[in-house]
């Protein structure tokens, strides 16, 4: 898989190197290039230098902050997404990305993530890679408002590449873990079994392997009814298969 970031604030993913996807690039499952954006803002539209390489502008109709500037986005798309590849733009007003996303996206060939800043990129960007055939995907990663699409981006490079086939050592590890299956995972111990008077449930030290898988899945209904009835409601929810 090829990933591509767009930014103005590229030095943002220089920690890219050292995360868990550190480990998928040395395995070459993965390449990643970040771009600044800036770069292609060395010209206004009219083909005229700018200086100040300017890459927002004021809203038509009025209101505060500013907007990206649609032919710098343009400009630098146009250099980077390759035939096939998908084009994710992180945006509050998106559709929630998702665990199903994240195994959908895992098999893309290239995904290039748009880091809009201020109030966003002008909407015909968008508009205008769907219309000539891309996926485009406005994606949101949970209702709360950040800077920038940045740290979205980042959330979502992280669960996509960690399900990129080969990635990780061990596949059971990917099946069993939260929402894997529509519900929160069970809780987890380690030794000591007695710790600030905080014992491990008998039930974990019993070696009665048909009663820990039935506890466990009970504190997984558990869980999910108290801490996210949404999930609850439709265990599948969100889940791919
Ligand atoms: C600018 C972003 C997010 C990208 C995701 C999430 O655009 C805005 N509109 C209103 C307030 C603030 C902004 C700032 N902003 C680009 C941009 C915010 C993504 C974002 C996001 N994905 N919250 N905020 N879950």
């Amino acid at each position: 898989m090829r990933i591509d970031v767009l930014t103005i604030f590229p030095e943002f993913f220089s920690v890219l190197d050292v995360s868990l996807l550190g480990k998928a690039r040395q395995a070459e499952l993965v390449q990643a290039n970040v771009h600044d954006l800036r770069t292609w803002a060395a010209m206004k539209a009219d083909g005229t230098p700018d200086i100040h390489r300017t890459v927002d502008d004021a809203p038509f109709g009025g209101g505060a902050g500013m907007v990206m500037k649609a032919d710098v986005w343009g400009r630098a798309l146009d250099d980077v997404l390759q035939p096939g590849g998908v084009l994710v733009i992180p945006s509050p007003a998106g559709v929630p990305f998702t665990q199903a996303l994240a195994a959908d996206l895992a098999r893309a060939d290239q995904i290039a993530f748009a880091c809009g800043r201020y109030e966003g990129i002008d909407a015909r960007v968008a508009e205008h890679y769907d219309a000539v055939g891309f996926r485009v995907l406005e994606l949101s990663l949970g209702d709360y408002v950040l800077n920038g699409g940045e740290v979205a981006a980042f959330a979502m490079i992280e669960a996509i590449t960690r399900l990129i086939p080969g990635f990780m050592g061990n596949a059971e590890s990917i099946v069993e873990e939260s929402h894997a299956d529509g519900l929160l995972e069970y809780p987890s111990y380690t030794r000591p079994a007695s710790w600030r008077g905080l014992d491990v449930p008998d039930v974990l030290l019993s070696g009665h392997h048909g009663k820990i898988e039935s506890w466990r899945r009970e504190q997984q209904l558990e869980r999910t009814r108290i801490r996210r009835p949404d999930l609850f409601a439709d265990p599948r929810e969100g889940v791919a298969q």
